[in-house]
């Protein structure tokens, strides 16, 4: 497996077409070839990322190009997305925590993969759009655990997620101006909501770092720590409380947030109640009503 899944074609047209190239790969993982438990724990099988299950019901993802400060070169983001899709076609992942190394979540994308890149090739192979799969792909939570660098592709990757933790000394900025460029994948837009127009124009125009107590302050990341210790502890768990509700209202919930970055509030409230509404519909909101009257613990069936 691990040949097919180090994907190092020669031609840049191939190499951009990750998401495409994923999906037969992902369609390997069958209920009926997987043990229930860790089953994703396949480290031998990747390159540039570890998987790993370190609670029940979370599949944790560590990007592992420790001597780029994982610079998310074609290569990487391909393990990334295959990995990120197995999870969310596994019976027994809830929660995915998605997390670099203590010096470096990733420093960007790779500087040296794109500095020969064309305009012709780079605009014909779309090139990064299948890196951005994990926002429209992935059904199920996905937490940031940022210490360390998340600079440009990093950081982006990082707001992608549905939940952004850091440490208080990471690193975050939008340094492309510094290259001759700008953020490419969603970094402008995405800070622009999180932190207001201005600011993210002070960042992406000047390359201007920030750090992770201003990422908290600013309500970029929803916590952040005073260790690597305390954010991997307090990322899991986050990630097993998630983990530990119902997966049909876990997803419906995760729907009706993102919604919000692309609706009006009219019609995001409208949005979130006929969902609301269709959750009348599933077994553990009968489950947990009653298991809450009853005083009891609810045993979702996630249907
Ligand atoms: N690309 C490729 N290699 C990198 C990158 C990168 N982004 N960042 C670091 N490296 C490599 C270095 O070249 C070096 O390799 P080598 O040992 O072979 O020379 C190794 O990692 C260690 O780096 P440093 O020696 O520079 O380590 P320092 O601790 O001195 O500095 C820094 C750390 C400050 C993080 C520094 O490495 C740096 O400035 N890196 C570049 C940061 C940057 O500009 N990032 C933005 C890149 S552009 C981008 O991301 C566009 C986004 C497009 C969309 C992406 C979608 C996900």
């Amino acid at each position: 497996m691990a040949t097919l899944l180090v994907h190092t074609p020669n031609t840049l047209s191939s190499k951009m077409n990750t998401f495409r190239a994923m999906r037969p790969i992902a369609s390997r993982f069958s209920k009926q070839t997987l043990p229930a438990y860790r089953s994703y724990s396949a480290p031998a099988s990747y390159e540039f990322i570890e998987t790993s299950e370190p609670r029940p019901g979370v599949g944790q993802i560590t990007l592992n190009r420790p001597k780029a400060l994982n610079a998310l070169s074609t290569p990487l983001i391909t393990e990334l997305n295959t990995a990120l899709l197995s999870f969310d076609r596994s019976p027994t992942i809830r929660t995915i925590l998605l997390t670099g190394s203590q010096k470096a979540f990733a420093a960007g994308a790779d500087i040296k993969e794109m500095a020969p890149l064309t305009f012709s090739e780079a605009y014909t192979t779309s090139f990064i759009e299948s890196w951005s799969s994990l926002t429209t792909a992935i059904k199920k939570p996905i937490i940031a655990a940022v210490s360390g660098h998340a600079l440009g592709g990093g950081c982006e990757l990082a707001l992608m997620c549905d939940i952004l933790y850091c440490t208080e000394t990471a690193n975050f900025g939008q340094p492309e101006i510094k290259l001759g460029t700008i953020p490419g994948a969603g970094g402008s837009q995405r800070l622009s909501r999180a932190v207001g127009k201005s600011r993210a124009m002070e960042l992406v125009l000047t390359g201007k770092g920030f750090s992770g107590r201003e990422a908290y302050e600013w309500g970029v990341a929803a916590r952040c720590f005073g260790s690597w210790e305390e954010l991997m502890e307090g990322s899991l768990k986050t990630a097993e409380t998630i983990a530990g509700y119902s997966k049909v209202a876990v997803m419906a919930g995760k729907e009706v947030v993102n919604k919000s970055q692309d609706l009006g509030i009219r019609d995001g409230v409208e949005f979130e109640r006929r969902v609301f509404h269709s959750l009348f519909g599933s077994e553990d909101q009968k489950i947990g009503m009653k298991a809450f009257a009853e005083k009891k613990k609810a045993e979702w069936t996630d249907k």
